[in-house]
């Protein structure tokens, strides 16, 4: 027995299509991509589906059964007899009919619900201390609007049934995905239905897109990239581009054996190399070549993506991005260290807490804190490893994570919001 014919080729023998009200077309021409069939009917109309055997077109093709004939297409008899005594099939093959299965119904997924995220709340803007730079300004100014205009727009009469039962699970997540902040509480009874709220914030969300787009055009990751430098390279760091794919030597050579978690985390390429985890490694190889060059103290710093191997969701990323600066040399105490993660959170409008921590790598650390987010690691060197990289002065040095930066600055729930992404721009949700 042979597989179903593809849509492809029963639209190609039939030479005629069938709309979903069964109503049949002449086929002027079709257009085949990996995955969709574009057909142009006789009488001017395009329809797109997808290129799939199982689909309910494919079926109808096969089932040669029509309600009526399309009277624009002006179908001759021949087309239409050949559609129904299927003259064209090789009879020597049996084709296999899908069963149709009395299971539940297929959910059908309203645009951008399989990709729905988490609620989050408003930006931290009261918490922004007077030095701070605004990372993306509209995001926060839209924010604000928009609490505003949704404590109006929710004055309506109470409605009896409970939250829980107003929206079902799918509508829910389209709504959380929706949201940019807790601009609307989900469980609050008078709610309008879900296709008033659904409009309104999305026509909220294409507006603040079409606002960006009109005003500042830049996006919130690339934009703190470029104040974290610019802030770095005022204090005295230079600016290094380093090669994302290391290495997997260095891994080694940082301690992080192969029995150890973060050695699990590293995404290996096949040729002994990974993209880096971290931006240490390379960064200990400036600190070695430079410190022949500059004079004492040196600071450099890189901002790039960094990848780990992640099961955690809300706070931790596979693919994020790292800024990691150092110092070596004259002043490297913990105090300065202190001070500068100081003046950078400050310059950031981020608030934060130093807490004591260990990890592996380099023994004790300083850990900065946002209420349970760690933002940063910190060491104060000198640590044994330096050994092993040729490194014999006194160090400090921070590595803090972008993507937690924003998650913190505008009090995301989820990491993804601020990350690289295709479905949240600015932490907006792209799919309209
Ligand atoms: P955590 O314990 O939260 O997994 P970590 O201690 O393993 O983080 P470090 O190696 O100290 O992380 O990396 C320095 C900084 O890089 C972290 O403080 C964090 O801001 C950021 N970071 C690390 N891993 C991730 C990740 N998977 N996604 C996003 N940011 C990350
Ligand atoms: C602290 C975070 C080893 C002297 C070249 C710089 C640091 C930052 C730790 C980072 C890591 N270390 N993710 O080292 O600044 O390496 O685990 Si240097
Ligand atoms: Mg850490």
């Amino acid at each position: 027995m042979a597989d179903r014919p593809t849509l492809e080729r029963l639209v190609k023998l039939n030479d005629v299509w069938l709309s979903r009200k069964d109503v049949l077309h002449g086929i002027k021409k079709y257009d085949v991509s990996s995955r969709k069939i574009r057909i142009h009917t006789d009488c001017g109309e395009v329809i797109t589906v997808n290129n799939s055997r199982r689909s309910a077109s494919a079926r109808s093709l096969r089932n040669s059964k029509y309600r009526k004939v399309c009277k624009l297409c002006k179908l001759s008899d021949e087309r239409i007899n050949r559609f129904v005594a299927k003259d064209f099939y090789d009879p020597g093959i049996t084709y296999v009919e899908a069963p149709v299965k009395k299971s539940a119904p297929k959910k059908v997924l309203k645009k951008g619900m399989a990709e729905a995220s988490t609620v989050q709340t408003a930006p931290v803007a009261a918490e922004t201390p007077q030095k701070a730079v605004s990372i993306a300004p509209q995001a926060a100014a839209q924010t604000t609007q928009t609490v505003s205009q949704s404590t109006q727009s929710t004055s309506k009469e109470p409605v009896s049934v409970s939250a829980k039962e107003k929206f079902s699970p799918s509508q829910r997540k389209r709504l959380e995905a929706l949201l940019i902040s807790d601009e609307i509480n989900l469980d609050d009874p008078n709610l309008p239905p879900f296709e008033e709220l659904e409009a309104e914030m999305v026509s909220k969300r294409k507006a603040e897109l079409v606002d960006i787009y009109e005003n500042s055009r830049e996006h919130m990751l690339a934009k703190l990239e470029r104040d974290i430098s610019a802030f770095l390279i005022s204090k005295g760091f230079i600016e290094i581009k380093s090669s994302i794919l290391i290495p997997e030597e260095y891994i080694i050579r940082m301690g992080i054996d192969k029995d150890v978690e973060l050695s699990k985390q590293v995404f290996r390429t096949d040729d002994g190399k990974c993209l880096r985890p971290m931006l240490a490694p390379v960064l200990y190889n400036y600190l070695h070549r430079f410190g022949k060059v500059m004079p004492d103290p040196l600071r450099i710093f890189e901002i790039g993506p960094c990848y780990r191997k992640e099961s955690d969701g809300s706070s931790h990323l596979e693919e994020f991005t790292m800024v990691n600066f150092c110092q070596m040399g004259e002043g490297c105490t913990r105090e300065n260290l202190v001070q500068l993660i100081d003046e950078f959170l400050t310059y950031l409008g981020i608030s934060y807490e130093i807490e004591g921590d260990e990890c592996m790598v380099y023994g004790a650390t300083v850990d900065v804190m946002h209420g349970d987010l760690e933002l940063s690691s910190a060491v104060v060197g000198p640590v044994p490893m330096d050994m092993d990289w040729g490194i014999d002065k006194p160090w400090i040095g921070a590595g803090f994570g972008l993507e937690r930066l924003l998650k913190a600055k505008y009090n995301f729930k989820n990491i993804k919001r601020g990350s690289r992404s295709e479905f949240y721009y600015n932490g907006i949700y792209t799919n309209l």
